[in-house]
């Protein structure tokens, strides 16, 4: 595996499935796999799942991993070709990039949407250079537009917790008081639509995901109605994509909180979430903390998903 990125870099996703809960059974399995390895995580904003999971990952393939945090110690990088660099920006990105580069053998790079340009952001501008400049594996800790280790993760946890052949997985919209990106309810769309499972997204009017992701997914604008019968319920805030206001906070429609009286209609369905998650407006705290609550598990499992990546790109290289 050259480059992670969205679902279809897994290939056939059962069996990529099977290869997770298999390394979760025997987790240092391929410890000698990434000896004399490096894997260099680049963040340019915060973290702290995929930062531990991610490293834990790889140390338990034996690789040696280190962490960049742009915004913390490192030169403030200009993105744009062309700009005379007579402001604060100290060195460009088509430097760096290569030097971290020569450092390395798998890259692994966090650069969330910056809501100020849809285009750039949906044409994934700053991990593309990674993964054209860098010469080395890139792998994405949830770039712009999707948060591909999330959505694993997800999948894997629903294939551990199932109950039916095919549940029923409603991934809801819920209120928040920042703008937040589109990047993980894309990518559990994505992985969502290529999977075994019934899946509907409901979110209030004007939250409409983009199409190259929804795909052929229900979308349902009534909460209530959604979460009928449903054997998981994925809450996630993301904001406006659609135009004129890609970016903007629409609604924070406390109505839409995932509480006790929402769980009650669904089939006693699990409830997950990435985290960080804020409480009392994503999700009660009955909610969060009732037996139903999945959300540790789920954020165990990113160890997993990032293993069964790096794995692959190792097995590549
Ligand atoms: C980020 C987001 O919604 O994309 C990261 C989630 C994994 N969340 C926040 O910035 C709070
Ligand atoms: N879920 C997730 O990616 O969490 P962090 O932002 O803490 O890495």
């Amino acid at each position: 595996m050259k480059t992670y990125t969205n679902v279809k870099d897994l290939g056939d996703l059962q069996t990529a499935v099977k290869e997770a809960l298999e390394i979760k059974k025997n987790r240092y399995a391929y410890k000698h796999l990434g000896e004399n390895k490096t894997l260099l995580m680049v963040f340019f904003n915060s973290s702290l799942r995929t930062r531990l999971s991610t490293q834990k990952a790889g140390m338990n393939l034996g690789m040696n991993t280190m962490v960049l945090d742009i915004n913390q110690g490192a030169w403030k990088l200009e993105t744009e070709r062309g700009v005379i660099m007579d402001g604060d920006k100290s060195e460009h990105i088509l430097e760096a990039i290569p030097v971290m580069g020569s450092y390395c053998d798998i890259i692994g790079v966090r650069a969330f949407a910056q809501f100020e340009n849809k285009e750039d952001d949906y044409q994934e501008k700053i991990l593309n250079q990674f993964i054209k400049y860098s010469g080395k594996p890139v792998f994405s800790m949830e770039a712009a537009t999707g948060h591909p280790l999330q959505a694993f993760a997800d999948l894997i946890t629903i294939e551990e917790y199932k109950k039916t052949a095919r549940p029923k997985v409603v991934m809801t919209w819920a209120p928040h008081p920042k703008a937040l990106p589109q990047a993980v309810p894309n990518s559990f769309a994505d992985f969502m639509n290529e999977a075994d499972v019934d899946f509907v997204i409901t979110h209030p009017e004007g939250y409409e995901l983009d199409p190259k992701f929804v795909r052929g997914a229900r979308v349902e604008y009534n909460q209530d109605k959604a979460l009928e019968g449903a054997d998981f319920v994925y809450a996630k805030n993301w904001a406006a994509y659609a135009d004129p206001n890609y970016g903007k906070i629409l609604s924070k429609d406390m109505s839409w909180t995932v509480t006790t009286q929402k769980m009650a209609l669904t089939n006693n369905a699990y409830f997950m979430h990435c985290l960080p998650v804020r409480r009392n407006m994503i999700v009660s705290d009955d909610v969060i903390e009732s037996p139903q609550s999945i959300v540790i598990p789920e954020a165990a499992n990113r160890e997993i998903s990032a293993q069964t990546v790096l794995k692959r790109m190792l097995e590549s290289l």
